[in-house]
């Protein structure tokens, strides 16, 4: 990776004027991701890992004290060090930030210093006016301008979008709206577009939105894994990341695994009101809890078998009921993909030994 300015990853005076907690040997970074015990940091030799000094360890004790994605860190690292060592954190100019869920006081980062949170929300059973609302109310609170993303146009007629536009601005938001498809690739230049060069951008939304798929078009190459939703439920692996990723053009993304407390994804409601021909036969599968994906007995398969329920609009159902269902796992599940997560970091620095 070539040499990168500090102006072109988002530093300014602004920050200048708060790095005074670095000692003289410190330069600074931008962090990248997260991982159990270390940081991908993105600085002017590009990026490299780092961990956190023992003192700032044992300073930096509530959550939001420690770096997370977005922020500033003064940093020491030698060219031949592995490892650069943080020992401070800088000032948030922005912060974006969520209720910790279960808990009624305490809150989690989600990103520090973005320009803009792109709240994204499918046009498809996802769009919901008043979680939409309470997204936009996060944003501001956190001092960032929020761009709203409406997504798979290719899946409502040109009507439904219209409405919902209109119901956007019958509420008095006045926020940009942009809309997209990822399948026609519509919206997708003009979304390139409005990314501006060393701002940076964290897109937030429900799960199965295609957060992670529009990403993916704008860096030009599959860098993030989508639900990829095989009817056997196989191949369903979705890594959590939280990363900053730089455009070609010099805008950094921020993609974002799903936000449960903001709702289920794919709304239950939504899903059921869509399709009430399949809810409707599901009282006749042999199991109560039939997914209609692969047990015996299945009312719902045979019709499709029979051709008394088109395959395209079942795919879609079990489709968005795996993305609704995702955006449920328990604890256990949650932390598993924490785990991977951290893998994922370990793996970070052989693929940037290779570039
Ligand atoms: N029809 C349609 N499907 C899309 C579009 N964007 C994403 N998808 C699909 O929606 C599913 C969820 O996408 P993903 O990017 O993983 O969502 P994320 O959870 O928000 O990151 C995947 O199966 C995508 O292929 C779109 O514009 N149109
Ligand atoms: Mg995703
Ligand atoms: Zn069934």
């Amino acid at each position: 990776m070539a040499e990168l300015t500090l102006e072109a990853l988002g530093w300014n005076e602004w920050f200048a004027s708060r790095s005074g907690r670095c000692r003289g040997e410190d330069g600074v970074a931008r962090v990248a991701a997260v991982g159990r015990d270390q940081l991908l940091l993105i600085g002017k030799p590009g990026f490299f890992r780092a961990k956190l000094s023992g003192t700032y360890l044992h300073e930096a004790e509530a959550a939001l004290q420690r770096p997370c994605v977005g922020d500033w860190v003064c940093v020491e690292k030698a060219a031949s060090d592995q490892f650069g060592i943080v020992h401070a954190l800088l000032d948030r100019r922005t912060s974006l930030r969520r209720k910790a869920p279960g808990d009624a006081v305490d809150y989690q980062m989600i990103a520090a210093n973005v320009d803009f949170v792109v709240v994204v929300q499918s046009c498809h059973y996802d769009f919901n006016l008043k979680r939409l609302e309470r997204y936009l109310v996060m944003v501001k609170d956190g001092g960032a301008t929020p761009l709203i993303l409406l997504t798979k146009v290719d899946l409502v007629s040109p009507e439904v979008l219209a409405a919902q536009l209109q119901e956007i601005r019958s509420a008095g938001i006045t926020d940009p709206v942009m809309t997209v498809s990822n399948v026609t690739k519509e919206g997708v230049e003009q979304l390139m577009g409005v990314l501006a060069p060393g701002k940076a951008y964290c897109f937030v939304g429900s799960s199965g939105v295609g957060k992670s798929t529009i990403i993916n078009a704008l860096m030009g190459r599959d860098v993030l894994a989508t639900k990829a939703v095989s009817g056997s439920g196989e191949g369903r692996h979705t890594t959590v990341r939280r990363e900053l990723l730089l455009l070609d053009t010099g805008a950094m993304v921020i993609d974002n695994p799903g936000m449960r407390e903001f709702g289920v994804s794919v709304a239950e409601g939504g899903i059921k009101a869509g399709y009430a021909d399949i809810q409707a036969l599901a009282s006749q599968c042999r199991f109560a809890d039939c997914t209609h994906t692969r047990e015996p007995g299945c009312a719902v398969r045979d019709a499709v078998a029979g051709g008394r329920i088109g395959a395209d609009h079942y795919e879609n159902f079990v489709k968005l009921g795996k993305e609704s269902e995702f955006s449920h796992l328990s604890r256990g599940e949650r932390r598993k993909r924490d785990k991977a997560f951290g893998r994922f970091i370990k793996s970070a620095k052989k693929d940037l030994d290779s570039d």
